[in-house]
């Protein structure tokens, strides 16, 4: 399988997350895609191309242009200010107050466009989340050109990002553009699998209301994780996307054997849908020693659920985003690959 892989990521090295009331070196770090790689190399998964640049257009299908006009300045208009740290949000729109209104001074902006405080911007995290879509949107155009199935070493991950929301680490939904892009070039149905153990609250916020795109997510129980206000299993979509969004929450210390029961469930609906493409989110913090998550698969579980998902048959588009053990992100990720690939 392809792989395309940017050294831009490397632009996004925060030096702050706000985890349990410190400021922390992030979790989301710039080693995680460099293991990822090597062991794509070390496993000889196939070809490793670096990304095509593509017009901010197809970035703008999804999101709000004011959004990443905000995402570009950020940076500049924070460190203008002559602050010590990294941009993070402090204050925030909440009930009773103005949900619309966009303040001018950058903390107001940082509130209105942020949907979690543990996330900074930093210097180069705008080119490294430009970079990033590149890369999912070249490896989906390797796939409009022919190819049945790609991986896009996507970094910085994108699920939590909403079409006007940064966030869990999350800047541009690299996932939502792509699945974007199956439907712009001619797509009647795409299906967006979600398998980090996170709630992608961004790709189903934004697809929400469609039912050109089936959303499904496999997750932590919100009630015990993040993003907390999104993800329950009552949420099934809006209008004509009724029906079109399905929530697997799952609680502290799930094992593979629910975990897998949970992803037939998903595959059966994918398969009645009957997608022309299929998209996952590819998160490996499932994995039982991973620092902030608490489901308990096993490496090898990694490699059995990537052939479940192969059985679909589907040419299938993977995106990276989450996980955290970075010592084994690289033998958990390519498992996923490798089984998919039938090795
Ligand atoms: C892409 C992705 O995986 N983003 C995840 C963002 C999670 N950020 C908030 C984490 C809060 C963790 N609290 C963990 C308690 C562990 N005991
Ligand atoms: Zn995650």
């Amino acid at each position: 399988m392809l792989t395309v892989f940017s050294e831009k990521h490397a632009l996004r090295d925060a030096r702050t997350e706000l985890y349990g009331g410190v400021l922390v070196p992030p979790f989301e770090c710039p080693l995680r895609a460099e293991h990822v790689l090597a062991r794509v190399k070390q496993v000889k998964l196939g070809e490793i191309v670096a990304p095509q640049h593509f017009d901010i257009e197809a970035v703008t299908r999804i999101h709000d242009a004011d959004f990443i006009r905000f995402l570009e300045t950020c940076w500049d208009e924070w460190s203008a200010l002559g602050f010590e740290g990294e941009a993070i949000a402090t204050c925030w729109p909440a009930r009773g107050m103005q949900q619309e209104r966009i303040p001018h001074h950058i903390e107001g902006k940082l509130g209105h466009y942020a949907l979690a405080a543990e996330t900074s911007i930093s210097n180069g995290t705008w080119e490294a989340a430009r970079a990033s879509v590149n890369v999912a949107l070249s490896a989906q155009a390797a796939m409009r050109d022919g190819a049945r199935q790609a991986f896009a070493l996507c970094r910085p991950p994108g699920h939590h990002a909403a079409r006007d929301m940064f966030g869990g680490y999350c800047f541009i939904n690299n996932a939502a553009v792509a699945a974007q892009a199956f439907l712009d070039q001619g797509a009647a149905r795409v299906a967006l699998l979600d398998v980090d153990f996170h709630h992608g609250n961004g790709s189903q916020a934004i697809f929400y209301d469609r039912d050109d795109v089936m959303f499904l997510s496999l997750h932590g129980d919100p009630n015990d994780a993040f993003p907390h206000f999104l993800g329950y299993a009552d949420e099934t979509g809006a209008g004509v996307g009724e029906g079109y969004n399905h929530n697997y929450p799952m609680g502290p210390g799930t094992s593979f054997k629910t975990w897998g029961a949970a992803l037939e469930d998903a595959c059966r609906k994918i398969a009645n849908y009957a997608p022309d493409a299929l998209v996952i989110s590819l998160g490996v913090d499932t994995f039982e020693h991973d620092p902030i998550s608490f489901f308990k698969l096993a490496s090898d579980d990694f490699k059995r659920y990537g052939a479940t998902i192969a059985s679909l048959n589907l040419p299938t588009l993977f995106i990276m985003e989450g996980g955290y053990a970075v010592k084994e992100i690289g033998l958990n990720t390519v498992n996923v690959l490798a089984g998919y690939e039938g090795r």
